[in-house]
C-alpha cells in the first residue's frame, strides 16, 4: 500500500476530518495526523489550502487535497478497490449516486446545522435546534426509503454516506447538550440507532473519532468562549 508521507491536517474535534481519517483507515493507508491550531494557522496549512484555510487537508505525494467530500473521492481513486482494499462506493451507478447524495446532505446540511447549536445564539440557535431533529428524521427516512438491510446507510458495506455521517457518533451527545434536545429513540428511528450501534463497535470508527465525553467538554467550553468573545455568534 502506497502510504509513504501521507498526512492529514486536522483538529481533533473536526467532523469533516473524522470522515477522512476513517476513509484512510478503511483503505489500510498509514498516515500521520498533523494537528492544526486554527487561531495561529501553520504555514503548511496556509500553503496547502490557500482558498479556504480550513482543515481537513490531505497531503499525498507532496500534493494537497482539501474539502472533505473531495478528499473522500480522492482516497477512493488513489487507493482503488482490490481483493484486499475495500471500495468506498457501492456497486451500481444508482447506489453510488445515492451514497454521494446523502454524503452531500450530511456535509452541507446536517453537520452545518449541528455546528450552529455551538456557534449561534437567539433565533438562529432556536431554528437550528428544530432543524437538527427534523434532519435526523430525514436521515432515518432516507435509509428506510433505500430499503436496505443495514447496518450501513446503503446496506452491508460502508460507503461515502457512512463516512460523512460517522462524526455523529460522538457529536450526537454534544448536539443534544448544546441544543438542550433529545433525538428520537429507536422506537421512532430504528435504522439510525442500528447504524449508530454498529458504528460504535467498529474499531476503525473508534480510532477515528474522539470520545463523546471529550467532545462534550470541548464543545461546551468552546460555546462559553464564543459567548464571551463573539456574543453575536461565530
Ligand atoms: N466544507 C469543508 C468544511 C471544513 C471546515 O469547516 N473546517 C473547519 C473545522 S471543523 C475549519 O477549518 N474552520 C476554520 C475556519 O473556517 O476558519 C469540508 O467539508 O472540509
Amino acid at each position: 500500500m502506497d502510504s509513504v508521507g501521507v498526512k492529514l491536517l486536522l483538529i481533533r474535534s473536526s467532523p469533516f476530518a473524522m470522515s477522512c481519517a476513517l476513509a484512510l483507515r478503511q483503505k489500510g493507508v498509514k498516515f500521520e495526523e498533523v494537528p492544526e491550531n486554527l487561531s495561529a494557522r501553520s504555514d503548511l496549512l496556509l500553503r496547502s489550502n490557500p482558498v479556504y484555510k480550513q482543515v481537513p487537508v490531505l497531503i499525498h505525494n507532496g500534493k494537497a487535497v482539501s474539502q472533505s467530500l473531495v478528499i473522500l473521492e480522492y482516497i477512493e481513486e488513489a487507493w482503488p478497490p482490490s481483493d484486499t482494499t475495500p471500495s468506498l462506493l457501492p456497486g451500481s451507478a444508482y447506489d453510488r449516486s445515492l451514497s454521494r447524495f446523502w454524503a452531500d446532505f450530511i456535509n452541507k446540511k446536517f453537520i452545518e446545522t449541528g455546528l450552529k447549536l455551538m456557534k449561534r445564539f437567539g433565533e438562529e440557535h432556536a431554528t437550528a435546534r428544530k432543524e437538527i431533529v427534523e434532519q435526523f428524521i430525514t436521515l432515518e427516512e432516507g435509509m428506510r426509503a433505500i430499503g436496505s438491510v443495514g447496518p450501513y446507510f446503503l446496506g452491508q458495506k460502508m460507503s461515502l454516506a457512512d463516512l460523512a455521517l460517522v462524526p455523529l457518533v460522538p457529536w450526537f451527545t454534544s448536539f443534544e447538550a448544546l441544543g438542550d434536545l433529545k433525538f428520537p429513540g429507536p422506537e421512532q428511528c430504528g435504522r439510525m440507532h442500528e447504524w449508530l450501534n454498529a458504528m460504535r463497535e467498529d474499531p476503525d470508527v473508534v480510532a477515528s473519532v474522539p470520545t463523546a465525553d471529550w467532545l462534550l467538554n470541548y464543545t461546551l467550553n468552546f460555546r462559553e468562549y464564543i459567548k464571551k468573545h463573539y456574543p453575536g455568534g461565530l
